[in-house]
C-alpha cells in the first residue's frame, strides 16, 4: 500500500504527537506492580508453548545464493551473501506460496498443543509480510501472491482461539537507508536512524497494532543504539493493544515483559521474571534447503518439560518454504508432540517451576492450590528397580497415579523422601508423567549438596549450574564416560558456574579446584561474604588435570550458600573444570 507523503506524515504524527516528548497528562505514567504484570500475562504463563514462524522472501531460495549454499541461518542470506538491495528485492517476484493455507497452519499449531503464534511481520531484510503503509516493499504489492499473509493468519488464529503476535525487526533493516546492518550495498545513501524509525518502523508497527485484530505479543529483535526519542516512540505504540506482551529486545533500557533465550535453555530460569526460550525445530530459523538438523521428538518434548520445570515458556520455530508449506519432518514432530500433549498437557499448561533442585530421573512441574499441591513428575529415565524416589518430599501424599492411565500407584514415605512404586515398563519412552497430589503447603527438604562427616564439601561438574550468557551455548558439561565429567567449552567470559549447598559444620576451608588448561587463567570465586581471586597455571593441555589450591574461604555459620566461579574478563583462558573441593583448614 502506497500512501501519499502527506498522509504518511499524518500517520506518524498521530502516534508520535510531535517530535517533542509527550506531555505528562497525555501519557499518564502507569506503573504496574509485579503482581499486576503477572496478572496481565496470565494467559501467557498458562500457555507455556507457542509457535514461532520465520517466513519471508528469503524462503524462496532456502539459503542459497548464486548456486552457493550460504552458512548459518537462512533468513540471514541477504547479509551472508552481501546481496545488493536491487538484486534481493527481485526474490519478491518469485514469492508465490500457493500452497499456503492459514487455517491449516493454525490448526497444526493447535494440534501440537501450542497456544500462541508469533510470526515475522518483518525480518532484518526489511520486507513486510503484510500490506505495509510504508510503501510497496511488501507481500501484497511486490509479489505475485498478493495476499496479506498476516491478515489471514490473524483471522485464522482468532477463529481457532490461538493468541497471535508479531516479530518485528525494529533496528536491523537492510533495505531502508536508515536501518541498521547493511554495510555491503554501496548504493545506499545513508539517512539517520531517526528517519528510518519515523517513516518506517512507527507507521508499520502502528499499522500492525491497529489493522490486524487483537495482537497479543510484540517480539522485538537485535537491539541497536537509537535515539532516546526513537525508543520512546516505538515503545509507546504498545498502548494501541491493551495487555500486549513484549519481549526484552527493544533496547537495553526496555526490559519488556519477559526475557528471551535464543536457541538454548538456561540451567536455571531467572527468578521472579517471566522468560521464554525460542528455538528452531531444525538448524535454521528460515527455511533452508538441505537442513536436516531436526531435533528429535524426544528432545522437543523433553525441552518443553525442562523449560516448564524451570518456569519458562517454549517458542518453537517452524520454517515454511517458498511454496507455503512446512516440511513433513516438522509436521511429523508437531503431531507427535501433540499426541503427547493430549495425554500429558495438564503437566505443562498453567504449571509453575519445580520445587526440587536436580532430579536424577527427569523434571517436575507443579500447581499449587489453597490446601495442597499437585506435582507432575516427568520421568525421562524410568527406574530399573521399579521405585522412583522423590527426594525430600515431606508432605503427606494423598494419591499418585500415572497420567497415561490414571491407575493409582503405591507409595511410601521415608526419611529420604517419597518412594513411588512403578510398573515395569514406562508408558512413554520419552516422558511418562506421574501425578502426585499432596496436602498442605509444599515442604521439600533440601537433599542437595552438603558436607561429609569430616566436613569436606565436594562440588562436582555434574552438580553445577552452568549459567550461559544469553545467546551463547558455550560452557557445558562434557560426559567423559569412565573419566570424571567436566565443564568445558568455557570460552565465554560471561558464563558462570555455580553450586548450591548446605554448610552444617561452619569454619574456614581450603578451596581446591581440579582443572586442566592450556594457558594460565584467572577467575573469581564468590561465596557468602567472600571473594577470592583464583589463578590456574597451565597444565599443558585440556586433558591434563591438576589439583590447584585456590585460596581459603570462611563460612562462619551454618546455612545455605552458593559458590560461584566467574572468569576474570581480563585474564581468562578457557579451562576444563572437573570439581571444586572445600577441605576444612586445620
Ligand atoms: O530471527 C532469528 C535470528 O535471525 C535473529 N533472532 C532469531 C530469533 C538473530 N539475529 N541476529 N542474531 C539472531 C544473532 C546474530 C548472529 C550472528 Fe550470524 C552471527 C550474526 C552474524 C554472525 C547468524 C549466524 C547470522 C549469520 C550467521
Amino acid at each position: 500500500m502506497k500512501l501519499s507523503f502527506a498522509s504518511l506524515l499524518a500517520t506518524a504524527a498521530l502516534v508520535t504527537g510531535s517530535t517533542a516528548p509527550l506531555a505528562a497528562e497525555e501519557t499518564p505514567e502507569v506503573t504496574e506492580t509485579k503482581q499486576q504484570q503477572h496478572d496481565r500475562m496470565e494467559w501467557w504463563h498458562e500457555a507455556k508453548f507457542g509457535m514461532f514462524i520465520h517466513w519471508g522472501i528469503y524462503s524462496v531460495v532456502g539459503g542459497e545464493y548464486k548456486g552457493q549454499k550460504l552458512p548459518n541461518s537462512a533468513e540471514w542470506m541477504m547479509c551472508r551473501g552481501k546481496v545488493p538491495i536491487a538484486e534481493y528485492s527481485k526474490y519478491a517476484e518469485q514469492f508465490n506460496p500457493t500452497k499456503f493455507d492459514a487455517d491449516t497452519f493454525v490448526k497444526m499449531a493447535k494440534d501440537a498443543g501450542m497456544k500462541y503464534m508469533v510470526i515475522t511481520a518483518k525480518h532484518h531484510d526489511g520486507f513486510a509480510m503484510f500490506d505495509s503503509v510504508w510503501g510497496d516493499y511488501d507481500v501484497v504489492d511486490a509479489t505475485p501472491f498478493g495476499r496479506d499473509i498476516m491478515k489471514e493468519l490473524s483471522r485464522a488464529c482468532n477463529e481457532q482461539g490461538l493468541r497471535f503476535g508479531f516479530y518485528y525487526s525494529q533496528a536491523q533493516d537492510w533495505h531502508h537507508p536508515g536501518g541498521f546492518g547493511n554495510n555491503w550495498d554501496k548504493t545506499i545513501k545513508r539517512v539517520s536512524s531517526d528517519i528510518y524509525v519515523n517513516e518506517k518502523v512507527i507507521p508499520e508497527v502502528k499499522q500492525l497494532l491497529t489493522e490486524y485484530g487483537p495482537i497479543s505479543i510484540l517480539w522485538w529483535d537485535t537491539p541497536r543504539d537509537m535515539s532516546a526519542e526513537a525508543f520512546e516512540n516505538i515503545y509507546s505504540l504498545k498502548s494501541l493493544q491493551p495487555g500486549i506482551i513484549t519481549n526484552d529486545r527493544l533496547g537495553k533500557d526496555y526490559p519488556g515483559d519477559h526475557k528471551t533465550f535464543e536457541r538454548h535453555i538456561p540451567d536455571r530460569g531467572p527468578v521472579d521474571q517471566a522468560w521464554e526460550v525460542c528455538m528452531p525445530i531444525s538448524g535454521s530459523w528460515g527455511y533452508k534447503k538441505g537442513d536436516e538438523d531436526f531435533k528429535s521428538t524426544s528432545k522437543l518434548i523433553r525441552n518443553l518439560a525442562d523449560i516448564a520445570s524451570k518456569g519458562g515458556n517454549y517458542l518453537l520455530n517452524v520454517s515454511p518454504t517458498g511454496e507455503g508449506v512446512v516440511l513433513p519432518q516438522a509436521v511429523e514432530r508437531l503431531k507427535e508432540i501433540g499426541d503427547w500433549m493430549k495425554i500429558n498437557g495438564d503437566s505443562i499448561y498453567g504449571t509453575t517451576g519445580s520445587p526440587f533442585k536436580k532430579l536424577d530421573w527427569g523434571r517436575c512441574t507443579k500447581k499449587e492450590y489453597a490446601k495442597g499441591t499437585t506435582l507432575y513428575l516427568h520421568v525421562f529415565d524410568w527406574p530399573e528397580n521399579g521405585e522412583l524416589l522423590v527426594p525430600g518430599l515431606k508432605n503427606p501424599v494423598k494419591q499418585a497415579y500415572l497420567m497415561a492411565d490414571w491407575k493409582p500407584l503405591e507409595f511410601r514415605q521415608e526419611e529420604s523422601g517419597t518412594i513411588i512404586s512403578l510398573p515395569t515398563d514406562a508408558p512413554d519412552p520419552i516422558n511418562s508423567v506421574i501425578t502426585v497430589q499432596v496436602s498442605g503447603t509444599l515442604e521439600v527438604e533440601d537433599t542437595g549438596l552438603t558436607q561429609d562427616k569430616d566436613g569436606n564439601l565436594l562440588l562436582l561438574a555434574e552438580d553445577a549450574y552452568i549459567h550461559n550468557n544469553e545467546g551463547s551455548t558455550d560452557a557445558k558439561l562434557q560426559d567423559r564416560g569412565e573419566e570424571p565429567d567436566n565443564i568445558g567449552y568455557w570460552n565465554d567470559k560471561e558464563a558462570t558456574v555455580e553450586w548450591d549447598f548446605k554448610i552444617t559444620q561452619p569454619g574456614t576451608f581450603n578451596i581446591i579446584a581440579e582443572l586442566a588448561s592450556e594457558a594460565d587463567s584467572r577467575f573469581v570465586i564468590t561465596a557468602g561474604e567472600s571473594t577470592i581471586n583464583g589463578t590456574a597455571l597451565s597444565t599443558g593441555s585440556y586433558g591434563t588435570y591438576r589439583k590447584h589450591p585456590v585460596g581459603t574461604i570462611e563460612f562462619p555459620s551454618a546455612g545455605d550458600f552458593t559458590l560461584k566461579i566467574k572468569p576474570d574478563s581480563k585474564a581468562w583462558s578457557p579451562l576444563n573444570l572437573r570439581r571444586v573441593t572445600l577441605v576444612p583448614a586445620k
